[in-house]
C-alpha cells in the first residue's frame, strides 16, 4: 500500500518538477515542439522512423539537427535518429545531387537555389519522404516546412510540396549601435554582445539564426543605418565574422551599415566624395579586406543624406554616384548595395511626402545592376498607417525593394498588440497603376527589372536581449510574418497569423482562433486610437511615446504634428491634391484620380490627402469631427474586447506567458485611453464642438496632458 502511495507520489513530483520545467517564457519562439497529441503521434510515427543525409555540409547538419531537435519534442521516445539506410519511414533529407534520387526525374529545375521539394515516395521499394533542395540552404526551409507541418497537426503521408522564395535578398535590418543601445528597439539591449565578441559566441546567435532560417530569412545587417564608421575597422570586422560564421550554416548573409563617411574618420582623407580617384581606391581596397576576413561577406546598407548622416550630396554628387561607387568596389566579389531612399531635407520647404520621389525618380536606370533602392513601404515614415510610397511603380528601371518597420516605433512599442501583418498585406496589395492596372507593390518587388536583376525586402527588427527576443510575446508574430511576406509578398495576413498562433499557442482552435482574431484588427485598433481616417505622425517629440498632437514649436517644420494634421478652426487634414501640395500627382493618374476626388477616397485616407471642414460628412455620414471622436474610441473598445477574449483563454495556455500578455493588456488600455482622450482634448480645443452624444470627455483639461513627460522612453535615437 505504502509503496503504491509512494510510487503515486514520486510520479506526482516527477510530473510537477517536469511541468515547471516547461513553464514557458517565449524563448522558443514559434520553435517550440510540444508533444502533438496522440492522433498526430499515431500518424506521423510510422512515417518518420529515421532520417538518412550526407555528410560534409554544414547546411545539412544544421538542417538534419533542427529535424532531430523537432522530433525529439514533437514525438518523444523512441528518438528518431540518423542512419545510413534507407528503410521504411525515412526521412531523405538531402540536395538534387544525391544518389539516391538518381532517375526520379523531381522536378529540381522549378526550384531555384533556395526553394524546396517535399514529397511522399517509394525509393527502392520502401515508402519514404524526400526533403530537398538544389542547395543545402533549400533543403533547410524544406526541413522547417516538414516540422511545421507535424506541429500544426498536417497530416505528412502524401506530401507533394514544391515551394520557393519569390525575393532574394530576405533581411533583417538591426538598428544596433555598438554600444549596444537599439534606436527603437523596445526588447532590451542589442542581442550582440560586440565586447566579447569574437571570443565568446552567445549560443543566442545560433538560436536567433535557426528562427531566421525557419521563416526564410537570409540576410542580417547587425549595425545601425546610424553608424559608426567603427565597424569597417579590422578589429571590429573579427567580431562580425565570428557572427557570419554562425550563421552561415543557416543560410544567411551579413551585411553592414556603411557610413559614407568612412574615408575620412577611418582613412584619414580629407574628403568622401565618390567620384574622387582616391576615395574610390580606399572602399576598394576596404572592400577586399571585407572579402577577406568574410568571403561571404553580403554588402552595404547606407543611409546616405538623411537625418544628418553624411552622403554624396555633400560633395554635390548624386544618390546614383554614391551607391554606384561603392557598388563597384563590392561587384568584383558579388556583393550589394542597398541603398535607402528615406531622404527628406531641412532646408527643403517641399511636403516631405513628396521628397523622396523628387530626389529619386529622376535617377531611375542610372544605378548599377547590384544597387537596390530600399524603399520604406510609406512616403513618410512607418506611421501605423501610410497609402504606398509612390515611388513603388515609378522607377522601372530600378530595383526596388520594400523596407518594412518590424519594431513598433509608432505603433505602441513592445507592450502594445498590434499584429503588423495585416498592414504590410495592404501595402503590398496596393495597386500601383504602373505600368497598368493590377500591378500591385508585390508585383513591381517581385519582377525583376531585368533578367538576373535582384529583388529583396527588408525589415527593421524587433529582437533584442529580452528572454523573449522581442519585448513581448505578440511581437514575436511580427519577426514571423516579416519571414514569411519577404518570402511570398503575395502571403494572406490571416493565413500567417493562424499558422503563427498554432505554432505559439496552441493547435486547440479554441485558443488559435480568438487569437488569430485578436491579431486581425489590432492593428487597425492602433490606428483608431492614434491616427484615425488618415492623420499621421501624432506622436510626442524624439522617443514617440504617447501622444503630442499639439507639438508645433521643433525646429523643422516637418518634425510637428501639427504639420500633419493642420488642424484649426474650420478644419482638419493635410491637402495634398492640386489645390495643395500635389503630392498625388506622384502617383499614377488611376490612384490619383482614386485618392483626390472627396466622393471616392477611403476614409482611411481622408485626411492624409484632404483637408475638409470639421462639418464634412465622412462615408459613415457622421461629420468629420464627430468620426475622429468615434474612431479613436473604437480603438479603445477594441482593445478592451482583446482584454474579454484573453480573460476568456486563461487556463488554456500556460501561466506565465497567458500573465503576461494579460498585464500587457492592461498596458495598452491605459495608454490607448491616453491616446484617446489627449487627441481628443486637443482636437476640441481647436474645433471647438461638442462631443457627439455617448462619447465621453476626457477626464483632465488639454494642459494636463501637455504637460506629461517621458524623457527615458526606451529606443531614443542618438
Ligand atoms: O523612423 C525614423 C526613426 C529614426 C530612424 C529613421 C530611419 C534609423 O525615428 O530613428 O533612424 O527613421 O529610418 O533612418
Amino acid at each position: 500500500m505504502w509503496r503504491i502511495l509512494l510510487t503515486i507520489l514520486s510520479a506526482l513530483l516527477v510530473f510537477g518538477v517536469a511541468n515547471q520545467a516547461c513553464a514557458e517564457d517565449g524563448y522558443q519562439l514559434w520553435l517550440r515542439y510540444q508533444p502533438v497529441d496522440s492522433a498526430q503521434k499515431m500518424r506521423v510515427e510510422p512515417l518518420v522512423t529515421h532520417y538518412v543525409g550526407p555528410s560534409g555540409n554544414a547546411t545539412i547538419d544544421a538542417a538534419m539537427d533542427e529535424f532531430a531537435r523537432g522530433l525529439k519534442g514533437m514525438i518523444g521516445t523512441p528518438p528518431v535518429r540518423r542512419e545510413t539506410v534507407m528503410g521504411d519511414g525515412a526521412v531523405l533529407i538531402t540536395t538534387a545531387a544525391s544518389p539516391l534520387l538518381k532517375g526520379m526525374a523531381l522536378p529540381f529545375d522549378k526550384l531555384g537555389k533556395e526553394g524546396f521539394l517535399i514529397r511522399s515516395a517509394t525509393v527502392s521499394g520502401h515508402r519514404v519522404t524526400i526533403i530537398a533542395g538544389n542547395s543545402g540552404g533549400g533543403t533547410l526551409y524544406g526541413v522547417f516546412r516538414f516540422l511545421k507541418l507535424i506541429q500544426t497537426d498536417q497530416p505528412i503521408d502524401r506530401l507533394d510540396i514544391l515551394d520557393a522564395p519569390k525575393l532574394q535578398v530576405r533581411v533583417l535590418d538591426h538598428w544596433d549601435n555598438l554600444d549596444r543601445h537599439v534606436e527603437r528597439g523596445y526588447a532590451g539591449q542589442s542581442l550582440w554582445d560586440w565586447q566579447k565578441l569574437p571570443l565568446y559566441k552567445d549560443p543566442r546567435y545560433t538560436d536567433y539564426a535557426r528562427a531566421n532560417a525557419s521563416i526564410g530569412i537570409n540576410g542580417v545587417v547587425p549595425n545601425n543605418v546610424n553608424g559608426k564608421a567603427e565597424i569597417l575597422t579590422a578589429e571590429w570586422l573579427e567580431k562580425v565574422k565570428a557572427l557570419d560564421d554562425l550563421f552561415r550554416p543557416y543560410g544567411i548573409k551579413v551585411y553592414l551599415s556603411a557610413r559614407f563617411s568612412a574615408p575620412i574618420e577611418l582613412g584619414g582623407l580629407k574628403t568622401a566624395d565618390p567620384l574622387d580617384p582616391v576615395v574610390i581606391a580606399w572602399w576598394k581596397a576596404k572592400v577586399d579586406e571585407i572579402y577577406r576576413i568574410i568571403p561571404d561577406f553580403g554588402g552595404f546598407l547606407v543611409k546616405a543624406n538623411s537625418e544628418g548622416q553624411p552622403g554624396p550630396a555633400d560633395y554635390k554628387r548624386t544618390h546614383a554616384d554614391g551607391a554606384n561607387m561603392l557598388a563597384d568596389a563590392l561587384r568584383p566579389h558579388g556583393g550589394i548595395v542597398m541603398w535607402r531612399a528615406f531622404v527628406y531635407s531641412a532646408e527643403n520647404a517641399e511636403d516631405r511626402h513628396k521628397q523622396a520621389f523628387t530626389e529619386f525618380q529622376p535617377l531611375d536606370g542610372k544605378f548599377r545592376d547590384n544597387v537596390l533602392v530600399q524603399v520604406k513601404n510609406g512616403a513618410i515614415d512607418f506611421q501605423p498607417r501610410e497609402p504606398f510610397h509612390p515611388l513603388f511603380g515609378a522607377m522601372p528601371r530600378t530595383p526596388l525593394m520594400m523596407e518594412f518597420q518590424i519594431t513598433k516605433e509608432y505603433l505602441g512599442f513592445a507592450t502594445h498588440l498590434a499584429y503588423l501583418g495585416t498592414m504590410w498585406e495592404e501595402a503590398l496589395e496596393a495597386d500601383t497603376f504602373r505600368p497598368a492596372k493590377g500591378s500591385t507593390v508585390a508585383d513591381v518587388i517581385e519582377k525583376p527589372v531585368d533578367a538576373g536583376a535582384v529583388t529583396g525586402m527588408a525589415g527593421v527588427a524587433n529582437i533584442g536581449s529580452d528572454f523573449n527576443w522581442t519585448g513581448s510575446q505578440f511581437d514575436q508574430a511580427n519577426w514571423y510574418a516579416f519571414g514569411r511576406f519577404a518570402w511570398d509578398p503575395q502571403s494572406s495576413a490571416d493565413d500567417v497569423a493562424r499558422d503563427w498562433a498554432h505554432m505559439t499557442w496552441s493547435n486547440d482552435p479554441a485558443v488559435a482562433e480568438p487569437i488569430v482574431r485578436m491579431m486581425i484588427g489590432s492593428r487597425e485598433a492602433v490606428v483608431d486610437y492614434m491616427t484615425p481616417l488618415g492623420l499621421g505622425h501624432q506622436m510626442a517629440t524624439g522617443h514617440h511615446y504617447g501622444p503630442g498632437p499639439w507639438v508645433s514649436e521643433l525646429a523643422r517644420p516637418e518634425w510637428n504634428p501639427t504639420y500633419y494634421a493642420k488642424a484649426d478652426a474650420n478644419g482638419i487634414g493635410f491637402d495634398r491634391t492640386k489645390t495643395g501640395s500635389d503630392a498625388l500627382a506622384q502617383y499614377a493618374p488611376q490612384v490619383a484620380a482614386e485618392w483626390g476626388d472627396l466622393k471616392i477616397v477611403p476614409d482611411r485616407l481622408l485626411l492624409w490627402f484632404h483637408h475638409v471642414p470639421w462639418d464634412y460628412r465622412t462615408k459613415s455620414g457622421r461629420t468629420v469631427w464627430d468620426d475622429l471622436v468615434t474612431q479613436y474610441d473604437a480603438g479603445v473598445d477594441y482593445v478592451k474586447r482583446m482584454q474579454a477574449q484573453w480573460d476568456r483563454l486563461k487556463g488554456k495556455i500556460d501561466q506565465r506567458r497567458w500573465e503576461e500578455v494579460r498585464d500587457f493588456l492592461a498596458i495598452q488600455r491605459k495608454e490607448a485611453t491616453w491616446w484617446r482622450d489627449a487627441s481628443i482634448a486637443y482636437f476640441q480645443s481647436v474645433s471647438k464642438r461638442p462631443l457627439p452624444a455617448g462619447h465621453a470627455a476626457p477626464p483632465r483639461d488639454l494642459d494636463w496632458y501637455k504637460a506629461i513627460r517621458t524623457p527615458y522612453a526606451p529606443g531614443r535615437g542618438e
